[in-house]
Order: C-alpha cells, then sequence, then structure tokens
C-alpha cells in the first residue's frame, strides 16, 4: 500500500497544508481513479467528469507560482505527488505531467514575465498543454529536427511535424521546439522555443497512434503547415536558448516519470502480493513458497531503492541543486526496476499473468514506455557518463 512520504517544504507549500492534500490525493486515487480504470481503457481517454475533478482538486495547478492560481510546489512535493497519483493507471499521470513538469516548468524558470503571466494562469486553470521535441527524422537526437521557425513579419512562421506528442488530442497550448536557423550551430543554439495556442490556424493533429499500452493515453502527431505566431511566442524573448529550455524541461519531466514508474511499481507488487495470497497451489497459498516469496522480495529490495533515489534527487533539486546527472540515473533506475516488478508480477500470476483478463498483463504493457520515452535507457547512460566524465576532467583524481 503507498503510503505518503514525509518530503521537504523549502521554498514550497507548507508542509501541514502539502501533507492534507497528499493525504486526500492518495485517499482520491484508491476511491475513485483505480475503479474507474477500465472505464479510461475503453473510452481511450482521461472521462471529463474526471477531469473536472482533478481541475477542482487544483491538480493542474500544483507547481504555478500562488501569484498565478497556483499551490507553488516545490519539486520533491510536485515529485511525491506524481508518485502518489500514479498508483492509478498511467494515463492520469500523463495529463498532468506534460502541463505542469514540462511546459510550466520551462515557462517559469525560462519565460519572460509577460508569457508567465499569460499561460501560467491558463495552465493552472486546466488548459491541456503539449510538448513538441520529437520528429519523424529526430527523437535520441533531438537537436537533428527539421521544424523551422522563419522570421515573417513581425513574428514567425512554423513549418514541420512533431511526432508522438503525448496529449496532442486534447491540447490547448504547445510548447514547440523549432530552428532558427537552417545551420548547426554550438551547443544546440540553432534551436529554439515557441508557446503558442493549439488552435492556430495551420497546425492539424493526427490520429491518435495505436500502441502497446498505457490506454487512455493519447498521442499522434502535430502537422504544422505555415503556422503563423507572433515574436511574443518566443519563450524567453530570446532565440538559441530552445535545446537548454527543452533539456531542463526533461530533467524534471525524467524524475516525474521516475515517480510515475515508482509509484505505478507499488500497485504492482501490492497485486503480486495479493495474488500470492490468495492463489493456492499444492493444498496452501503460494506466498508460502519461498520462490514466489524470493520475487516478492526482490521487488520490494528496488522498489525501496526507487524511493529513496526519487525523494534524494527531488530534494536536491528543491534545494538548487544541478539534477541532471542524478535525474537521469533515476529515471533509468526506477524504471529498469519496474519493467522487472512488472514481469515477476505476470510470473507470480503463472498462467493467470498472460490473460487480459487480470491486470498483471496490462502492468507489463504499460510500463515498458518507461524505459524509453522522456529520454531511453541508453540516453540516460550517456547523459550520466559524459556528466562524470566531465566532473572527473574538472577535479582530477
Ligand atoms: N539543462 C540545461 N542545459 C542543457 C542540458 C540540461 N539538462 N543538457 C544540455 N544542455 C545545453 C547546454 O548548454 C549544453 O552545452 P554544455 O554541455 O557545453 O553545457 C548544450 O545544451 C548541448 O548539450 P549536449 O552536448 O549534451 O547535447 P547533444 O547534442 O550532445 O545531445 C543528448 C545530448 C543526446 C543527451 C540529448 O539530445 C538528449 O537528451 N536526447 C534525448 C531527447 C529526449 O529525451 N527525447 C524524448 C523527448 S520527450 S518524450
Amino acid at each position: 500500500m503507498l503510503e505518503v512520504n514525509a518530503v521537504p517544504s523549502d521554498g514550497g507549500m507548507d508542509a501541514e497544508s502539502y501533507a492534507a492534500f497528499a493525504e486526500q490525493l492518495r485517499r482520491y486515487v484508491r476511491e475513485r481513479l483505480v475503479p474507474a480504470e477500465k472505464e479510461v481503457q475503453e473510452l481511450g481517454r482521461v472521462p471529463d467528469a474526471i477531469l473536472g475533478e482533478l481541475r477542482e482538486m487544483g491538480l493542474f495547478a500544483i507547481t504555478t507560482p500562488e501569484e498565478f492560481g497556483g499551490a507553488g510546489m516545490n519539486v520533491s512535493q510536485y515529485v511525491e505527488t506524481v508518485r502518489l497519483l500514479s498508483y492509478a493507471l498511467p494515463a492520469y499521470r500523463s495529463i498532468i505531467s506534460i502541463n505542469i513538469g514540462m511546459v510550466c516548468s520551462a515557462l517559469s524558470k525560462s519565460g519572460t514575465p509577460e508569457q508567465r503571466a499569460h499561460w501560467l494562469p491558463r495552465i493552472a486553470a486546466g488548459d491541456i498543454a503539449c510538448f513538441g521535441l520529437t520528429e519523424p527524422g529526430s527523437g535520441s537526437d533531438a537537436a537533428a529536427m527539421q521544424t523551422t521557425a522563419t522570421r515573417s513579419g513581425n513574428g514567425y512562421v512554423l513549418n514541420g511535424t512533431k511526432r508522438y506528442i503525448t496529449n496532442a488530442p486534447f491540447a490547448r497550448i504547445g510548447l514547440i521546439m523549432a530552428r532558427t536557423s537552417k545551420e548547426p550551430l554550438p551547443k544546440n543554439a540553432h534551436v529554439s522555443a515557441f508557446i503558442i495556442d493549439m488552435d492556430t490556424p495551420g497546425i492539424t493533429i493526427g490520429p491518435p497512434d495505436r500502441k502497446m499500452g498505457q490506454a487512455g493515453s493519447q498521442i499522434a502527431d502535430v502537422i504544422m503547415d505555415d503556422v503563423p505566431i507572433p515574436a511574443d511566442a518566443l519563450v524567453g524573448g530570446e532565440e538559441g536558448k530552445g535545446f537548454q529550455i527543452a533539456m531542463q524541461s526533461l530533467d524534471n519531466g525524467r524524475l516525474s516519470v521516475a515517480a510515475g514508474a515508482t509509484g505505478y511499481g507499488r500497485r504492482i507488487l501490492d497485486t503480486a502480493l495479493r495474488y500470492a495470497t490468495e492463489r493456492k497451489a499444492f493444498g496452501e497459498p503460494i506466498a508460502n513458497f519461498q520462490l514466489i516469496q524470493a520475487m516478492l522480495a526482490d521487488s520490494e529490495a528496488e522498489l525501496y531503492a526507487s524511493e529513496c533515489m526519487l525523494a534524494d534527487a527531488a530534494a536536491r533539486a528543491t534545494a538548487g541543486e544541478d539534477v541532471l546527472r542524478k535525474a537521469a540515473a533515476t529515471k533509468m533506475f526506477t524504471t529498469e526496476a519496474c519493467g522487472r516488478i512488472a514481469d515477476r508480477c505476470v510470473q507470480v500470476h503463472g498462467g493467470a499473468g498472460y490473460l487480459a483478463e487480470y491486470e498483471a498483463e496490462r502492468f507489463f504493457r504499460d510500463c515498458r514506455i518507461y524505459r524509453i520515452y522522456e529520454g531511453t535507457t541508453q540516453i540516460m547512460q550517456l547523459v550520466i557518463a559524459k556528466n562524470m566524465l566531465r566532473e572527473f576532467a574538472a577535479r582530477g583524481i
């Protein structure tokens, strides 16, 4: 059973209000979101009634500063909130986290005061946002994007296609990365970030992609054909900052994916535990058998390690530390661990684990993407190693 953890309150909501919010969320997840999972999967999206409740509870505004109508949570509180939410179907995290974890964090860190005042209250009020970095020809190699933002009159014109864009079918706001220079520039300064209204003429959304798991979370192409946008859509008001802005959002997004994998991992382990105590073989519950216990114990140890890494990386980010390397390490470890836990959950279920009728099969499919999106495990390895080597070169032995 997922407990609410004590989290640092520095610079965020006061500790008592956060604890009350987290306890309310923990109950809501169990009593409302988990029972509604079947409906979300069948509908293929989070129903409007639940979206309304999430808005009502302020979940779209958890990290928005108080001056713009939000709760002003710090990174630790945000990450703990995502972990608690992720005890239920991943579609709930997807719809909240792209808004607040990626778009809101990019605007809060890098937006001009006017951009913050215009967009943050909209996100806080529940307008859904999407994050446009990946393209048909560039995923891990994000800086090789082909989408262009060409100066035109007082603004820009966007052309290109973004792919696998979570929330695109419902998004009203888009953070779109595009080239403002045809030639690649050092430090990827050919990339700029733009914050736009998704109903701008020239934008079309492809049909939702069919995928392996995470039913209820939708991804689709965003196709931009001569999309006119004003000059003040340029995030931070300066060209060339888009790659940095995207990478900073990804540091936050990677902690959110790690929180997703850790929260869902706890749900998966609880399900395996329940099944092991209910299912009988050789005249007794299979939980009595030591080889089943080994799978449960390995999963518990890995989840505990995940929870500790997540809490530590988030606390460091809350304290203002640059967590690039730790966010990558946390994303890598927690998502790989979640995959192993889901695999063991299937194994504990035996033949039933292979049937769609049991949740184990769905968990196995749902968590596979954690190791891929917002940076694959292999990209996490590169980020960790590059930064270790750089630090070593700077400090010597
Ligand atoms: N925060 C702030 N700035 C950052 C940053 C971060 N986390 N990471 C990079 N930058 C900036 C820095 O200015 C950096 O220059 P320095 O390293 O000299 O400071 C510059 O960007 C270039 O960074 P880097 O050299 O690491 O860029 P590369 O072109 O080598 O690309 C990878 C690095 C492959 C790690 C990057 O493209 C990446 O993370 N790819 C995965 C993309 C991804 O996660 N896609 C999923 C999409 S969202 S579902």
